[in-house]
This record gives structure tokens, C-alpha cells and sequence, in this order.
């Protein structure tokens, strides 16, 4: 078996994992990747399409990703549409003075990829029987099974980055770890259309249900629908979305969109969970392996973008400066943050979403709150601030 001794072991390749990797590579840390899939799944991922103003800063100051000016669109926040009352913006521009970008998830993990291409990172790739032992030791130890033969490897740090279904959060002993969860009654049907969008990204609220357009470029549409949880993709041929999603926008968005046959379909189930602590001896967690939200307030990718931030920073500290106080520190800090996304995304999936079985009063009681938000510009300057992220950063 191959012998590897690294400073830190990153395990999983999404954008979490990666963007950690190359920030510690560019700084000459060294590390090794660990990813379970083969590149190619990873990168054929669609995901995510709001990166936050900070983030975008950060992700442009790092270098990390090349095409966001050529790619990315600029937006000055997203349209609320309510059936039968007027639409409202969720006005970043206004209210923060930045802008959110549309920035697909796969562009940046292409640009991820290519950017360990050039740095040389060492990824492996289609790793199996991971075995993770000694995270409250000096020196943690990393088994594995991959194409080309099992390695072992001694490191200092064992980050995971690998997901909402990952391992490394097992590792935290189980009275010593809280997983606060919420499984919502629906899901979020997706398509990709390969059609010009609407202008904004709009969320729609509809009795029979939520809807949402949003794009990936110029000639790349996404919308979804809010589904049963007992339905699955085959009960969504491409002639029910259109129709669904028509009957549930207004009038005038619904002229905008030009319909299409679908060229991805997919069916996300929608959860809320944070993991406490996200520290456990020489392990962290980072990214949807420590949180999940749903992604009614686009928080998910950003949430792990602010993660690596953080990380990164208190790994450069330990190995340049010899200081521990933000490693110490980051369970603590990182958490802040993902309570208060949570809680945005928790708020406006509440508010936009139609809850099966609910009392006739709650439809009402979310109207009331949306009629409050229509009329309130203290409500909808908050409301702009949390979907930014700028209240919690
Ligand atoms: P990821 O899940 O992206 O990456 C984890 C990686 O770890 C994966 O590549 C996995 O293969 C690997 N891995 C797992 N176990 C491993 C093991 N034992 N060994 C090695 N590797 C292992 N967020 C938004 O903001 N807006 C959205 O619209 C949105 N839509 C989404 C739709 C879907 C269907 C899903 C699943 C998520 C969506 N998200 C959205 C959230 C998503 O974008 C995540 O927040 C983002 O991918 C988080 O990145 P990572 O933490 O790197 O996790
Ligand atoms: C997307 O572009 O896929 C998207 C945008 C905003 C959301 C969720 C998803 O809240």
C-alpha cells in the first residue's frame, strides 16, 4: 500500500473541497483531495445559480474562478410574483448597494477543476472504502481504496467537505454532536431549457403551489415547480411542467417565457440541517457535509463558500503565522453564519410554499405577511440584507 504524509486531507472534490484545496495549494500548503465520484459526475452536477455579493468578491480576489465577468450576470436582486397582488423586488442594489450574480455551480466547479489542472493538485478520484481513523490525534490517518491501488495517508488536518450524505460527520462522536433537522413535505422539480429566461429571477407564489425562473446563461433557461414528494420524475413529462409552471406564474411573466424540451430534469428534495459543532479535534466540516438549506434563499453554495473562507484563513494562520485562535475559533464563527441563512431560507420557504394539509388559515396568515412585506420598506430592507448575506458577514 502506497504511503502518503500531507499537511491537510480534504475529502470530497464539490466546491467546497475545492476551493479550500487551491486556496491552501496557492499558499503552499500542501493537501490531497479525496473524491468519490469520477470527475466527469461531479462536474455534470446541476446545482446552484445565486452567488452573493461576497462571495463573488472573494472568488474574484482569489483568482479562483476565471469566467465570472464573461459568464456571470450581474443582478440586482430577485422578483417576489403573488397570485392576484401586486410583485415586489427583493432589492440588494437598494437596500445594500451590491449586486447578486447568476453564476451556475457548474461553471464554477469547471473553473475549480481547470484551476487544479494547472496547480497540480493531487485529486484522487473514484476513492472507496475511506477509512478515517485518529481525528483527536496528532496525526489523523486516512485509508482508501481507488482505480489505482489503496493508499494510506498521515496528515495534521481532515476536512469535510464531502456533503450532505458524507461520511466525515460520523466521525464526530454521537453524544458529542447535535444535528438540528427539518424534512419538508415537498420537493423542487428542475428543469434546463435551452431557451432564452426571463428577465428576473422571480419566485412565484400560486395556491396550487411555488414555482421559480431563474437561468444559466444567455440561452440556458431553469425553472421549477414545487412536487408532491410522492411523485416522481416520470410523473413530470416536459408537457405537465410547462403547464404547471404556466398556470402558476402570473400573466405577465408567464408571456415572457418561451418553453422548450427539457435537457435536464431534476427532482431536489428540499431540508433544512446544521450539524453542531463543525470542529471535532483535527476534523472539520465544511460546506453541505455540515449544513443543508432549502434552496428557496439560494444560501446552500454560499453557506460553503463562507465556510472554506473561513477555514482557509485559520489554516494559513496555523501554518504561516503558528497561531490557533481562528482554527479554535471556527466551529463558533462559521455556525453564526449558517444559523442566520438558515433562517432566511427557512422564512422564505414558509412564505412562499404551500405546506399539503395546512389549515385554510395559513394561506391567509402568508398573505398577510406578504401584503406586510409589499407595504413595509423596513421588512423589505431586511429581507434584502439576509438575502444578500450582507446582515450576517
Ligand atoms: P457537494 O455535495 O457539492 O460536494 C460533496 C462532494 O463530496 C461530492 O462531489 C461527493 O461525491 C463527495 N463525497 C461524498 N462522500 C464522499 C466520500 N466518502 N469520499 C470522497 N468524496 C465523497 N444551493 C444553492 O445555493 N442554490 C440552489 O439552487 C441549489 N440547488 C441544489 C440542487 C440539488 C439537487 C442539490 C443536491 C443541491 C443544491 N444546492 C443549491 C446546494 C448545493 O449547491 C450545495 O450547497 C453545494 O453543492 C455545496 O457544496 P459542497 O459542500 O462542496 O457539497
Ligand atoms: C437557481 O438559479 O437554480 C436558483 C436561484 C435561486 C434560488 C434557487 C435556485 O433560490
Amino acid at each position: 500500500m502506497k504511503q502518503i504524509s500531507t499537511q491537510v486531507v480534504i475529502v470530497g472534490a464539490g466546491p467546497a473541497g475545492m476551493i479550500l484545496a487551491l486556496l491552501l495549494e496557492m499558499a503552499g500548503v500542501d493537501c490531497v483531495v479525496l473524491e468519490r465520484r469520477a470527475r466527469d459526475d461531479v462536474l455534470a452536477r446541476i446545482r446552484a445559480g445565486v452567488l452573493e455579493p461576497s462571495a463573488v468578491e472573494f472568488l474574484r480576489e482569489s483568482g479562483l474562478v476565471t469566467r465570472l465577468d464573461r459568464l456571470g450576470r450581474p443582478r440586482n436582486g430577485s422578483r417576489i410574483a403573488w397570485q392576484d397582488r401586486p410583485s415586489m423586488m427583493i432589492d440588494v442594489k437598494r437596500w445594500t448597494g451590491t449586486e447578486m450574480m447568476a453564476y451556475g455551480q457548474t461553471f464554477l466547479t469547471e473553473d475549480l477543476y481547470a484551476q487544479s489542472d494547472v496547480l497540480g493538485t493531487r485529486l484522487f478520484e473514484e476513492v472507496d472504502h475511506l477509512k478515517i481513523e485518529g481525528i483527536d490525534s496528532s496525526r489523523p490517518t486516512l485509508e482508501f481504496w481507488t482505480p489505482k491501488g489503496n493508499l494510506h495517508i498521515t496528515c495534521d488536518y481532515v476536512i469535510g467537505c464531502d456533503g450532505s450524505r458524507g461520511h466525515c460527520v460520523t466521525l464526530i462522536p454521537e453524544a458529542k454532536r447535535q444535528i438540528f433537522k427539518r424534512v419538508y413535505p415537498f420537493g423542487w422539480l428542475g428543469i434546463l431549457a435551452e431557451t432564452p429566461p426571463v428577465d428576473d429571477f422571480t419566485y412565484i407564489y400560486h395556491s396550487e403551489g411555488f414555482a421559480l425562473a431563474t437561468q444559466r446563461g444567455p440561452n440556458l433557461s431553469r425553472y421549477y415547480v414545487q412536487t408532491p414528494l410522492d411523485q416522481g420524475i416520470e410523473a413530470w413529462p416536459d408537457d405537465r411542467f410547462w403547464e404547471t409552471f404556466l398556470h402558476r406564474a402570473p400573466k405577465d411573466l408567464a408571456e415572457q417565457v418561451v418553453t422548450g424540451p427539457s435537457i435536464e430534469k431534476s427532482l431536489a428534495p428540499l431540508r433544512s440541517r446544521v450539524v453542531e459543532p463543525m470542529r471535532w479535534g483535527n476534523l472539520f466540516l465544511a460546506g453541505d457535509a455540515a449544513h443543508l438549506v432549502p434552496p428557496t434563499g439560494a444560501k446552500g453554495l454560499n453557506l460553503a463558500i463562507s465556510d472554506v473562507r473561513l477555514l482557509s484563513r485559520a489554516l494559513l494562520a496555523h501554518y504561516q503565522d503558528g497561531t490557533d485562535e481562528l482554527l479554535d475559533r471556527y466551529s463558533e464563527d462559521a455556525l453564526r453564519r449558517v444559523w442566520t441563512a438558515s433562517n432566511l431560507s427557512w422564512r422564505l420557504t414558509r412564505l412562499l410554499h404551500v405546506f399539503p394539509g395546512e389549515p385554510a388559515i395559513d394561506a391567509r396568515l402568508r398573505l398577510c405577511d406578504y401584503e406586510e412585506l409589499l407595504e413595509n420598506e423596513d421588512l423589505q430592507r431586511v429581507l434584502a440584507r439576509d438575502y444578500a448575506g450582507v446582515s450576517s458577514t
